[in-house]
């Protein structure tokens, strides 16, 4: 494979610090670059530091300069829950960066954009089960709307400036690694926790709730083989669907309690409720297959499994 130099914004992120150990291995550890906003001496990793505040279009230059990258994974963002709470901010943090690295692709100072979207983009009228690739979309959060002109953006740029963007519509991602933050399916990771640290959780969404999962291997999987496909092959210029999981809080507990039998679940909804209402409960990722070919790998089973051996050690 072909030696690329890779910068990762947002990189202590939950998706960021699986996908940098990956890209190390497929890359070689002196050609990822990572990136955040927290001071090196709070930061430990076995690689290539810098701190980057997305939002600081200069330094992002210094630091593409510095390393001659070619490739970004810009992965900063607010999600859904934090959007909703600060929607100026969201907007800002979620649209001007990446509006900055399409005029770094456009300027061909970088030869690749990875960027993800979400399942925010979808509403409250588009179809829930099984929603298609291009369906009606009417999102109602900030991160939603973030996340569709974004899109709309990358499509832009692809189409009149020929940039090789590339993006996935993320559901929520299930990691142990590093927790989620501030999104709207981060119950289905702090579950695993609580159920380790206190045998007990208490779900800010309510029984019943079905939503679109993955497990976080079949997210970097999913990733590297966009990103690795010939360009040719690929006809979704906005962001492909990826499907997976669908399950409710009452899924993850049966499962769960295979393995912790005492454990129980209690409902204390939030304004998160009202955000995974309007969200799909399944994806029909289609296209996706038919164009570059993923297939996620992980049943609510195997992640169950997974996620509590990982906890167990993590959490001592
Ligand atoms: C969120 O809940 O905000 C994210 C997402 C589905 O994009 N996990």
């Amino acid at each position: 494979m072909e030696t690329d130099t890779i910068l990762i914004t947002g990189a202590l992120g939950q998706i960021g610090s699986e996908l940098a150990e990956k890209l190390k291995i497929i890359y070689g550890k002196n050609n990822v670059i990572i990136s955040d906003i927290k001071n090196p001496e709070d930061v430990d990793y076995d690689g290539i530091y810098e701190v980057i505040d997305v939002l600081d279009s200069d330094r992002i230059k210094e630091v593409i300069a510095k390393y001659n990258i070619k490739t970004v994974y810009h992965l900063a963002a607010l999600l859904s829950g934090t959007a909703e709470k600060n929607p100026m901010f969201g907007w800002k943090l979620n649209m001007d960066t990446l509006l900055t690295f399409l005029e770094l692709a456009k300027d061909k100072v970088i030869d690749k954009l990875f960027w993800p979207s979400s399942i925010g983009v979808f509403g409250p009228d588009t179809p829930k089960d099984n929603t298609p690739q291009n369906p009606v979309q009417t999102p109602s959060t900030v991160y939603g709307i973030s996340k569709l002109a974004g899109e709309y953006w990358c499509k832009w740029y692809k189409e009149k400036h020929n940039v090789d963007v590339r993006s996935v519509r993320f559901p929520g991602l299930i990691s142990w690694k590093t927790p989620a933050g501030g999104g709207t399916t981060d119950y289905a990771v702090d579950i695993y926790y609580k159920a380790i640290e206190e045998g007990k959780y208490t779900s800010f969404l309510n029984e019943g709730t079905y939503l679109p999962m993955l497990y976080m291997d079949d997210a970097i999987e999913a990733i590297i083989k966009l990103m690795t496909t010939d360009e040719s092959k690929l006809t979704e210029f906005k962001s492909y669907n990826l499907g997976g999981l669908s399950f409710a809080p009452e899924h993850l507990t049966a499962e769960i309690q295979k393995h912790i039998p005492s454990f129980t679940i209690s409902y204390e909804s939030d304004f998160r409720q009202a955000i995974a209402d309007s969200w799909p409960s399944s994806i029909d990722d289609s296209e996706t297959k038919q164009d570059w070919g993923y297939e996620p790998k992980f049943s609510i089973e195997k992640m169950t499994e997974t996620m509590l051996d990982n906890l167990k050690i993590k959490l001592g």
